[in-house]
């Protein structure tokens, strides 16, 4: 048997296919092929920099599907199914819109992969794929009868992925923010991997580099510690995405920066508290002073901080949105990200505004011909939908110009730490700089 492993791309700019320069290895699809039985033959195709070869043979289709990429998905789906291959559906997004999904596969997968994928590729085998598995979620990478799973790195070879290797120690958020389809999909809880299992995963593949694409590796702040424990002999460096909370935990800091962390990609969404409370992000919200107290934190400990900022609350302006720009340059985050607000599908951000009429697209931004990326997919209260769009493309254009990326590397503290970081910073903050311009207006799917 022969499966083929799909990571869709986004879409199309005007006039070419939308290469991504800073594609990361797609770590479901490595789950995928260490869950699959030895006999079957695994391919995995990124869509993000490569043409999929439709008519190559194989047995089953399996992709995974995020908001962003469903449009994308069902094209690619329907490429194979036009051929009389199978395909089956799964990730985030499926799981958010089952109904949705099923229209465009031959079955689908919500929830993990972990305990029902064997049972899954057993039917296919045999010719009896059932038209939709629903799987529990929880800890990564344990399989149906409970053994552990390690990712087949071999299927990223000669595809130029960053040189970092992603990794999950957690799964989940003990938070609730309205926005977030993490909350959606897992409740509010995070599901934890065994220490001994992440040193064993970081010893069998050769890189010190280390993403955990963890969804809040400081949901559980124990846990972290302990994590950070098992890493600091191991000489690694690495990243990873955590609440602003951890910072009141200073004796964590202290072992997040021994362990060999570099820094963490932050929501710090807003700096106006009466959004943070409208948007329920309650990491944020306790003694909201401004940040000063956390951002100094975060210094002291050398973090080169990711900050994230959610744009589009009802108390927001187009003046907020620039002074949330002058905040980030005058902290002098190593990296920010302008995000609009966003209404996921089955999130309570979306349920609210659908009851309010003040969604746009048909109510489907993420399958409307005419929606294209980093445009606002709702009615903002105090601006329009085309200000929002323009106020956060500013912002990046801002934060991403020259000037302000050299102030940010003249950070001593922070940039020049070391040579590596120096370079690292570049390379990063040149790549990021090239795909915001890249990526805007994007045309979602290729049709
Ligand atoms: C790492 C990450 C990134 C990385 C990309 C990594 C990569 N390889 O390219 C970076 C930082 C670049 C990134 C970018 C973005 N991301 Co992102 N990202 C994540 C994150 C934190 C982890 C994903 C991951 O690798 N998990 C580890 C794997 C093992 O777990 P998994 O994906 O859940 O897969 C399991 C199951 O879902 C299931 N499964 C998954 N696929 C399939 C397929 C089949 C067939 C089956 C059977 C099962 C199955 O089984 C798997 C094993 O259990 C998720 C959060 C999350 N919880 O999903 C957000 C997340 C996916 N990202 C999100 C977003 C919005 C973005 C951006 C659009 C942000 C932006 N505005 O620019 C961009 C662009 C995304 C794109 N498609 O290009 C949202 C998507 C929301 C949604 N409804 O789709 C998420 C959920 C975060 C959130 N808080 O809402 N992201
Ligand atoms: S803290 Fe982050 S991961 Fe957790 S619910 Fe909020 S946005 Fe989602």
């Amino acid at each position: 048997m022969k499966l083929t492993l799909i990571k869709p791309t986004i879409g199309r700019q005007e006039h070419s296919l939308y290469i991504d320069e800073g594609r990361m290895e797609p770590l479901m699809l490595g789950v995928l092929a260490g869950l699959t039985p030895d006999d079957v033959d695994v391919v995995m195709h990124d869509d993000r920099m490569e043409n999929i070869p439709y008519d190559d043979p194989t047995d089953l289709v399996a992709i995974t599907v995020e908001t962003y990429t469903a449009r994308r998905a069902y094209e690619i789906a329907a490429e194979y199914r036009l051929r009389g291959v199978k395909v089956v559906l799964g990730g985030i997004h499926v799981s958010l819109l089952p109904e949705e999904a099923m229209q465009h596969a031959d079955s689908i997968f919500t929830g993990d992969a972990e305990t029902r994928w064997a049972e899954m590729i057993e039917d296919a085998r045999r010719h009896r794929l059932k038209p939709r598995y629903d799987s529990p979620v929880g800890i990564g990478q344990i399989n149906h009868c409970g053994h552990r799973v390690l990712p087949r790195r071999e299927i990223y070879q000669g595809k130029g992925y960053l040189p970092m290797s992603l990794m999950q120690f957690s799964r989940g958020c003990r938070f609730a923010c309205k926005f977030c389809a993490v909350t959606q999909y897992f409740g509010r809880r995070a599901y934890l991997r065994q220490i001994d299992e992440i040193v064993r995963e970081i010893e069998q593949q050769q890189r010190k580099f280390i993403f955990f694409v963890d969804d809040n590796i400081a949901s559980d702040q124990k846990a972290l510690t302990e994590l950070c424990h098992a890493l600091t002999p191991m000489k690694v460096n690495w990243i990873s995405q955590a609440s602003l909370d951890v910072t009141k935990n200073r004796p964590l800091m202290s072992l997040m920066q021994k362990s060999g962390c570099w820094g963490n990609v932050m929501g710090f969404e807003s700096i106006n508290p009466l959004s943070l409370k409208d948007a329920k992000k309650s990491p944020n919200i306790k003694d909201f002073a401004h940040y000063v107290e956390e951002i100094s934190v975060l210094r002291e400990h050398g973090m080169q901080t990711w900050a994230a900022f959610t744009l589009g609350y009802d108390h927001d302006t187009i003046e907020s949105i620039e002074q949330t720009v002058e905040f980030a340059l005058k902290n002098r985050f190593a990296f920010a990200a302008y995000n609009i607000l966003m209404p996921y599908p089955n999130t309570p951000l979306y349920t609210q505004l659908q009851q309010q009429g003040r969604l746009l697209y048909d109510q489907q931004w993420w399958l409307h011909p005419e929606y294209r990326f980093n445009q606002a997919a709702f009615t903002p209260k105090l601006m329009t939908a085309q200000q929002l769009t323009d106020a956060c493309h500013d912002a990046r254009s801002s934060f991403n110009s020259l000037p302000s990326i050299i102030r940010r590397f003249s950070d001593i503290r922070m940039t020049l730490q070391s040579l590596s970081r120096m370079a690292t910073f570049w390379r990063y903050t040149l790549l990021f700089r090239k795909e915001v311009h890249k990526k805007h207006q994007m045309k979602f799917g290729l049709k």
